[in-house]
C-alpha cells in the first residue's frame, strides 16, 4: 500500500507518479547499480545497462526532445527492436510529454506510409544503421544511438498550444489489425498504463534480481508489459532481438547468456525449442518463470514445457492490448489429467470481468458461456481517428449504463467456472491469433480483393502438420483478369501487410461456398482443406473454431 502524501511536494510526487517514465523509473523499485537492461546480440556480447544508465540516457534523449519545443501529445514514430536505447526513447518521450508510436522496421513502406497519415506525426525516430528514407514533409526525422540523439531535419510545427502534460495524455499508440483494411490505432494513456501496472505487480509475478527475456517485438504491447514487469519489479529487461526468437538454439544461447529467469512470449516461441532442443532447455535451471499471452497454450505442448522445467512457475497472462491485458492465472503443476482449457484467472486487482450473453443479459449462472467485458481503470483511450470503432468497444455498462461508466467489450468468449475463476471459450468474431500475432480475417481478404485479378476472398487459420495455425486464403479470380497465381496475390499482400499477415498458402478456387445466411462458410472451406490433406474430421472443427 502507497503512503498518504503529507506535503504539497508529496503530492505532487504522488501525480507524477501517474506517468509511464516516472512510474518504472522511481528510484524507490531498484537501486542505481542494479541491471536495468541486459541485452546479447551475439554470442559472447553480452552488455547490461544499469538503472542510473538507463535514466542518465532517458534524461538525455528527453532534453533534446524538449529543445524541438513540441506541444504535448505530439506523435513520435519510434522505429526500432527494443534495447536499451529503444526503452530509454520510449521513457523519454514520455517524460518530454510526447506519444510513442513503436514501428518494427520491417514494416512495408505503404503500411508506414498509412501509420504516418494516420497519426500526422511530429518526429520519426530511428537507430544509427535504420535504412527508411525519403521520409515526407513536415515530418522531423532523427537517429538515436548509444551516444544520444541526432536530430536530421526538425519537425515544421507551429507553436505549442499547451504545455503541461497530463496522466490522462495518451502515453502511446499501437497498431493492431482492423477489420475494415486500415489498422486500428489503440491509444492508452499514462493513467491507464500505470493502473494496468499496478495490477500487474500486485500479483508477484517478477522481483529484483530476476531477468526477464521478452520475446516480442516492440511494436506489440506484450513487450511494454515485459518492460513494465521488470523496471516495475527492480528486475532487467532482457529484449531478444526479434531476428532470434524463432530459432531454439540462438534463443537458448540468448537465455543462457544473458542469465534469463523469466522468459515471457506466445506460446509458439516454445514449439521449435521443445521439438529440437529439450535438453538444452532443461539445462537452463535459472529458469524460474514463463509467462505466455496472445493465444491460447496448446495442452500437450505445455505439458512438455512442464516436464523440462519442473520448478519453474508457468502464468496464463489474458487480455488484449485496449486494455494491455486483463488477467494472469498461475497454470497448475502438473496439469490435472482432463484438463480441456486453462484458466484465465479472475481480472488483475483494480478490475472485473463481466459475461454478457447475446440478449444483453448479465450472466450469473458458472458454465454458461458470454463475452468478456472489463470493467477498469487500464482501459484504452479509444482507437485513434475512429469513433464507430470506439463505440462499437467502450460501450455502457451493462449493468449501470445510466452512470455513463464505459467497459470493454472483448470480443471473447469465456464461462465461469464453479470456483468463479473464468475459462476462455474462443471469439465471437473472425478475429484470429496466429502464432500470437492478431489478425483480422477480413483485412486480410480486403486486401486479396484489392488485387486486379481477384473477384472474392476468404481467409482463415488451417492446421499445421506439426502444431500451430498457418493462415490460408482461398481466392477466386475475375474471368476476364490476367493471370495471376497464388505467388502473385501473395507478394501482393506483402507490400502493404506485416509478414505474419501474409497468408502462407493461397489457393484458387471457382466459387467461395455460403452458409444459409449466405455469408463465406469458412467451416466448409476449412474442412474442404482437411480433406485435401488427407487429416482428421476434427481438425476442420478446429480451425473454423477460431473464427465463427
Ligand atoms: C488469448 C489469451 C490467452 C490473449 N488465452 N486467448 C499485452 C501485454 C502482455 C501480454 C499480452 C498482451 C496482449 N495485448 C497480447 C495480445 O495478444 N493482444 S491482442 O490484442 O493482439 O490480442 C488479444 C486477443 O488474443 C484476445 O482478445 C484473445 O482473443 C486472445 N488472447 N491472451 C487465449 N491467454
Amino acid at each position: 500500500m502507497s503512503q498518504q502524501p503529507h506535503t504539497s511536494a508529496d503530492a505532487a510526487a504522488a501525480v507524477r507518479q501517474d506517468f509511464l517514465h516516472s512510474f518504472l523509473l522511481d528510484p524507490a523499485r531498484h537501486s542505481p547499480d542494479a541491471p536495468a537492461v541486459v541485452e546479447s546480440p551475439g554470442a559472447g556480447r553480452t552488455t547490461v545497462t544499469s538503472y542510473a544508465q538507463l535514466t542518465a540516457l532517458t534524461s538525455q534523449f528527453a532534453d533534446a526532445l524538449t529543445a524541438l519545443d513540441l506541444e504535448p501529445g505530439a506523435r513520435v514514430i519510434l522505429e526500432a527492436d527494443a534495447g536499451a536505447e529503444a526503452i530509454a526513447l520510449l521513457l523519454a518521450c514520455s517524460q518530454a510529454g510526447l506519444v510513442f508510436v513503436p514501428v518494427s522496421p520491417q514494416t512495408p513502406r505503404p503500411r508506414l506510409d498509412l501509420l504516418l497519415e494516420t497519426v500526422r506525426p511530429a518526429l520519426h525516430v530511428q537507430e544509427l544503421n535504420g535504412s527508411r528514407s525519403d521520409l515526407p514533409r513536415p515530418l522531423g526525422t532523427a537517429r538515436f544511438g548509444p551516444g544520444g540523439l541526432t536530430v536530421e531535419r526538425a519537425p515544421e510545427t507551429g507553436p505549442p498550444r499547451r504545455r503541461t502534460p497530463c496522466p490522462t495524455d495518451p502515453a502511446y499508440i499501437i497498431f493492431t489489425s482492423g477489420t475494415t483494411g486500415r489498422p486500428k490505432g489503440v491509444v492508452m494513456s499514462h493513467r491507464a498504463v500505470v493502473a494496468f501496472y499496478r495490477g500487474m505487480l500486485a500479483h508477484g509475478i517478477a522481483g529484483p534480481g530476476d531477468r526477464i527475456a521478452s520475446t516480442s517485438p516492440l511494436q506489440f504491447d506484450f513487450s511494454l508489459l515485459n518492460i513494465g514487469l521488470a523496471l516495475g519489479s527492480g528486475a532487467a529487461v532482457v529484449p531478444v532481438p526479434p531476428s532470434l526468437v524463432r530459432w531454439p538454439r540462438h534463443l537458448l544461447r540468448v537465455l543462457r547468456e544473458t542469465g534469463a529467469t523469466q522468459v515471457n512470449g506466445v506460446p509458439s516461441i516454445w514449439r521449435q525449442v521443445l521439438r529440437h532442443e529439450p535438453r538444452r532447455l532443461a539445462a537452463l535451471t535459472g529458469l524460474r518463470g514463463v509467462l505466455f499471452c496472445g493465444e491460447e497454450f496448446p495442452l500437450p505442448e505445455l505439458r512438455h514445457l512442464q516436464e523440462l522445467l519442473p520448478a519453474a512457475r508457468i502464468v496464463n497472462c489474458y487480455g488484449a492490448t485496449e486494455s494491455m491485458a486483463c488477467s494472469f492465472a498461475d497454470v497448475p503443476n502438473p496439469l490435472p489429467e482432463g484438463t480441456e482449457r486453462l484458466s484465465i484467472g479472475v481480472a488483475h486487482p483494480g478490475a472485473e470481468i463481466l459475461l454478457v450473453g447475446a440478449d444483453g443479459r448479465v450472466i450469473v449462472e458458472p458454465g454458461v458461456p458470454g463475452e468478456i467485458h472489463l470493467r477498469s481503470p487500464a482501459l484504452f483511450s479509444g482507437y485513434w481517428d475512429d469513433p464507430e470503432a470506439t463505440a462499437a468497444t467502450l460501450v455502457p455498462d451493462p449493468l449501470c449504463p445510466q452512470s455513463g461508466q464505459r467497459v470493454l467489450r472483448s470480443g471473447d468468449l469465456a464461462v465461469r467456472r464453479p470456483d468463479g475463476t473464468y475459462a476462455f471459450a474462443g471469439r465471437t468474431d473472425s478475429q484470429v491469433q496466429i502464432n500470437g500475432n492478431r489478425v483480422e480475417l477480413g483485412e486480410v481478404e480486403r486486401r486479396l480483393a484489392d488485387h486486379p485479378a481477384a473477384t472474392a476472398a476468404a481467409a482463415l487459420p488451417l492446421p499445421l502438420p506439426g502444431g500451430g495455425l498457418q493462415l490460408a486464403a482461398f481466392v477466386v479470380l475475375a474471368e476476364d483478369a490476367p493471370p495471376a497465381g497464388a505467388g502473385d496475390l501473395r507478394a501482393f499482400c506483402a507490400e502493404s501487410l506485416p509478414s505474419y499477415m501474409v497468408p502462407q498458402e493461397i489457393r484458387l478456387v471457382d466459387r467461395l461456398p455460403v452458409t444459409a445466411h449466405g455469408k463465406v462458410d469458412r467451416a466448409a472451406l476449412a474442412a474442404q482443406a482437411a480433406e485435401d490433406a488427407g487429416a482428421a474430421p476434427d481438425t476442420a472443427d478446429a480451425a473454423a473454431g477460431g473464427a465463427r
